[in-house]
């Protein structure tokens, strides 16, 4: 790798320790991506309510319909069945304790523990795709509310707070900064709105007087560019790769899901090189090395 000065070995050392951060950082988001509409890893049970047993209860089943098993075990009602992100509990909704509440229990229903405790109704929950919270109705304020919680039942926050009706299952973004939910506050039939995760910027996003409920916020799907194209970060579109100049000196403008993007910074910015992971390593313990001496 021909290093012209020292100047541009610690241009190119800044890059790539910028490059493996964004690396670091953006695996983690990603599966974020992808948490929220549907959740990452191998299928899991399904998990249903069904009242052969006499009353609503919570059953798990493989995808094939065997092993189909009760988790909860009562004469009340249980339903509402929630996943969380990583597979190892279930929110439900269940009046067992004769007022509607949200509880979380195992995958094989043990561990059931009661997160809202008051004379309301709770029920609806939808985790936050980091798991870290759980959304859900209520109407402990005299009408419903789209309120959220720490998933050990914590720090319960009313995020819709108005007069009007907010009772439908909220749904989060896949990057978990925003929430879609239902409303009725405009006069007229029910219409999806959008806020952040603490409640402020409420905004209408359908308009009409016929009912629209039911969001469900799902992620961007991720496809590969095809050869020799990558990514352009502010476009989002797959753009041709420049193919003059070497990657030395320049500093981080893209990343696509198999490949690193070094782009000219000291002379235009008007080039870009895709390097493959094993050609990267090897420019960054080259780098390392001659940084080192
Ligand atoms: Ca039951
Ligand atoms: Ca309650
Ligand atoms: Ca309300
Ligand atoms: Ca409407």
């Amino acid at each position: 790798m021909p290093f012209s000065s020292r100047k541009e070995t610690d241009k190119v050392v800044l890059s790539f320790v910028l490059l493996l951060g964004l690396v670091i950082a953006i695996i983690p988001m990603g599966m974020q991506t992808v948490w929220a509409g549907t959740f990452p890893g191998a299928n899991g049970k399904i998990a249903f309510t069904s009242q052969r047993d006499g009353n609503d209860e919570i059953y798990v089943m493989n995808a094939d319909s065997t092993a189909q098993t009760r988790l909860t075990n009562n004469t009340a009602n249980d339903f509402n069945p929630s996943w969380s992100p990583d597979g190892a509990k279930i929110a439900f909704t269940s009046d067992k304790d004769f007022l509607f509440e949200i509880y979380v229990m195992n995958p094989d229903g043990t561990g059931q523990t009661r997160l809202t405790n008051n004379t309301a109704d709770d029920f609806a929950s939808s985790w936050s795709p980091d798991g870290a919270k759980i959304a859900f109705v209520t109407n402990r304020d005299g009408n419903f509310e789209i309120y959220v919680m720490n998933a050990d039942g914590s720090g319960q926050t009313d995020l819709s707070n108005n007069a009007a009706d907010d009772r439908f299952r909220a749904s989060w973004s896949p990057d978990g900064a925003k929430i879609a939910f239902v409303t009725n506050r405009d006069g007229n039939f029910e219409e999806i709105y959008v806020m952040n995760a603490d409640g402020t910027a409420q905004t209408r996003l359908t308009n009409n007087t016929a009912s629209d409920f039911g969001p469900d916020w799902g992620p961007l799907a991720i496809e590969l560019c095809p050869p020799n194209t990558h990514r352009d970060p502010a476009s989002g579109a797959c753009v041709p790769n420049p193919t003059t100049n070497p990657p030395i000196g320049g500093e981080i403008l893209g990343i696509d899901v198999t490949t690193l993007f070094v782009a000219g910074a000291f002379a235009n910015a008007s080039w870009i090189i895709p390097i493959a992971g094993a050609t990267a390593a090897a420019i960054v313990g080259l780098v390392l090395r001659k940084r080192i001496s």
